[in-house]
């Protein structure tokens, strides 16, 4: 989508701080960290928000789910634990319309979020 800042990360034509790249799936330093770790997973494919997933996506969000894992093993963050988000819409706190999960680390969270 060519408005989309994320599609624009995708295609390099904005820069970003990338850990992890395949066919389908991009992992990015998030530019406003929350926390010691803070990296973006997003698919490739413009998908809009957990809403807009179906069927023919479980395999992707499934790998997505295997990169995060990998990404905190290889970032050192996986034996003291993480937390992993997916806003979802304007309650949820989406302010990025391509569906993104946030891997956060380094520091213990409180539950339950604000
Ligand atoms: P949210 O779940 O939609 O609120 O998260 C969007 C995240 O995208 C947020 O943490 C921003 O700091 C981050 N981000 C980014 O890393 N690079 C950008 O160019 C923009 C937002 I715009």
């Amino acid at each position: 989508m060519s408005d989309c800042i994320f599609c624009k990360i995708i295609n390099k034509e904005i820069p970003s701080q990338i850990v992890y790249e395949d066919d389908e799936i991009i992992a990015f330093k998030d530019v406003n960290p929350q926390s010691p770790v803070h990296i973006l997973v997003i698919p490739k494919e413009h998908i809009e928000s957990l809403n807009d997933i179906n069927s023919n996506h479980s395999d992707l969000i499934g790998n997505i789910f295997i990169t995060i894992k990998n990404i905190a093993e290889e970032l050192g963050i996986d034996e003291e634990g993480y937390r992993v988000v997916n806003n979802c819409g304007e309650f949820g706190g989406q302010t990025v319309s391509h569906i993104h999960f946030h891997i956060l680390g380094g520091r213990k969270f409180s539950w339950p979020p604000g």
